[in-house]
């Protein structure tokens, strides 16, 4: 495909009929929201329903930026900050062109023109997917986390911050200094509580730098917590082919995505808010039950599979889920182990463990699996271990979460069931690594080399026999069977 045949607002009427596009003018769509983490999730799932919503509201388009690279800015500038989301399963693809986001902003290139954004008094709302860890914190207390080397920078430069909690706090100090309303800010990552989460790590980073401003964001801004659910496996070379031949037009950077979307908002929005609803939004007055039936069952499944999946070698999660024992493992893991932990009135968990179950089938997304490996020391906590710590307070058992987790240990050490290295993405990587190494293949030390990380695993999980017992047997079968085997045995 040439340039000159590429997406943009000049090419939109070039489009094949069957193709959605923005059914407002996005040249007259004024920015009412700053977004930090303008990534394929963000453009799969909440710039998707603003995209809905600025037809009839244009005065909430999306001032993006992006934290680290400059790839994104790049690839969407050049098509006017268009792109395609291609929504596939078995049954259906169809694509849509979204145009809700009008500009993208590079961090570290110019803070001061992303404050400034975040300044505008038109924006009432900052909302971020910035991953879990982002947000500079420990996962295992949810806590800011004061020697985190981007946290140490900012604290040395407060007033040309790069990390997401150093620009929310600068932004809002800006704002309050002129006399500006605060904005909402409106966390959408996979963080348990993301709400009071993310209020208390701005206000513990506030509170490094001046009281006073401590309490102003403890006090007068508002953190509106969401659920967000959409499956969004990143872009491949094949994928953009096939999108910009259904389109006849180039687009550097689509995304694909399943038919399923949900997002549920807490509606605490003192200085206005879109009208979410109206696109398909839930809003609630407390999100964490819906965040806590997602991340444990959703996300503690995804895991599961992806560790055990990727050392089984299923490159996908449908690869792993066309494997009838990799299906049981994880229905039974939500069925027995998780659903008794969640209390959700009104909601049938057992059609959403099903509907859960024929997502992760989807055909038509290649999920890899070691896509959802990454960042584990991030993610355990509150896909596992808050269901681990309700279930052994029950006196109930724990295997397959168990298996998981030995699951994420045996892939945390680098090395594969064939010898081969594993190309592990994690903050804690080389610490990891390190652990397995000292430990060799001996399942009791290198369990208790993991489990003495309190960044996972707090501090008193590992001194806890029923706990520890069952993740040691877990990855002592790894090691003895291999994975598929292990999987076999624990899916009966
Ligand atoms: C996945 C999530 O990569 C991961 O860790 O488990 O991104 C998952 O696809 C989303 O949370 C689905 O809403």
């Amino acid at each position: 495909m040439t340039s000159d045949r590429r997406l943009s607002l000049s090419t939109l009427s070039d489009l094949p009929d069957d193709i959605r596009r923005p059914a407002y003018d996005p040249t007259a769509v004024t920015a009412g929201i700053v977004h930090l983490g303008v990534g394929a999730f963000h453009r799969a799932h909440q710039a998707v329903t603003l995209d809905d919503l600025l037809a009839s509201d244009p005065q909430w388009g999306i001032v993006g930026a992006s934290l680290r690279r400059a790839d994104m800015r790049d690839a969407l500038a050049r098509q006017d900050n268009l792109y395609t989301v291609a929504v596939r399963s078995g049954e259906e693809a169809r694509l849509r062109v979204v145009g809700s986001i009008k500009s993208i902003h590079v961090a570290p290139e110019d803070p001061e023109v992303l404050l400034a954004a975040m300044c505008d008094p038109a924006i009432r709302i900052v909302s971020l997917t910035v991953t879990e860890k982002g947000y500079c914190h420990d996962p295992a207390t949810g806590n800011l986390n004061p020697a985190h080397p981007d946290i140490v920078a900012d604290l040395a430069h407060p007033r040309a911050p790069t990390s997401a909690p150093g620009l929310l706090v600068e932004a809002l100090r800006r704002r309050r200094e002129a006399n500006v309303v605060p904005f909402t800010v409106m966390p959408c990552d996979n963080l348990p509580a993301n709400g009071p989460t993310v209020h208390r790590i701005i206000a513990q980073y506030a509170a490094l730098l001046d009281d006073a401003l401590a309490g102003f964001i403890e006090h007068d801004v508002a953190v509106a917590g969401t659920m967000v659910d959409r499956i969004v496996p990143a872009t491949t070379e094949a994928d953009i082919a096939e999108i910009d031949a259904g389109l006849g037009l180039a687009d550097a950077w689509p995304v694909v995505t399943e038919p399923f979307t949900q997002w549920v908002i807490e509606d605490r929005f003192p200085t206005g808010r879109p009208r979410f609803e109206t696109a398909g939004a839930e809003m609630v007055a407390d999100v964490e039950p819906y965040e806590r039936m997602k991340l444990r069952m959703l996300n503690g499944s995804h895991s599961t599979l992806a560790y055990l999946g990727y050392l089984a070698g299923y490159e996908t999660v449908s690869r792993a889920m066309a494997d009838p024992a990799c299906e049981r493992l994880v229905r039974d893991m939500m069925s027995e182990e998780i659903m008794p932990t969640l209390e959700m009135p009104g909601s049938d968990l057992g059609k959403y463990r099903d509907a859960l179950i024929q997502r992760f089938h989807n055909p038509a997304l290649k999920h890899r699996t070691w896509q959802i490996a990454m960042d584990g020391s991030q993610k355990l906590p509150q896909r596992f271990l808050g269901t681990v710590r309700d279930r052994l307070a029950a006196g109930a058992s724990i295997d397959r979460l168990a298996l998981g987790i030995a699951g994420w240990m045996r892939y945390v050490t680098g090395t594969d069931e064939a010898g081969g290295a594993i190309d592990v993405r994690d903050p804690l990587a080389a610490r990891l690594k390190a652990i397995g190494k000292a430990a060799g293949r001996d399942p009791e030390r290198l369990a208790a080399g993991y489990l003495g990380v309190v960044e996972v695993f707090g501090g008193e999980l590992r001194h806890d026999p029923a706990f520890a017992g069952p993740v040691t047997r877990a990855l002592a079968a790894l090691f003895e069977k291999g994975a598929a085997a292990t999987v076999r045995e624990y899916a009966g």
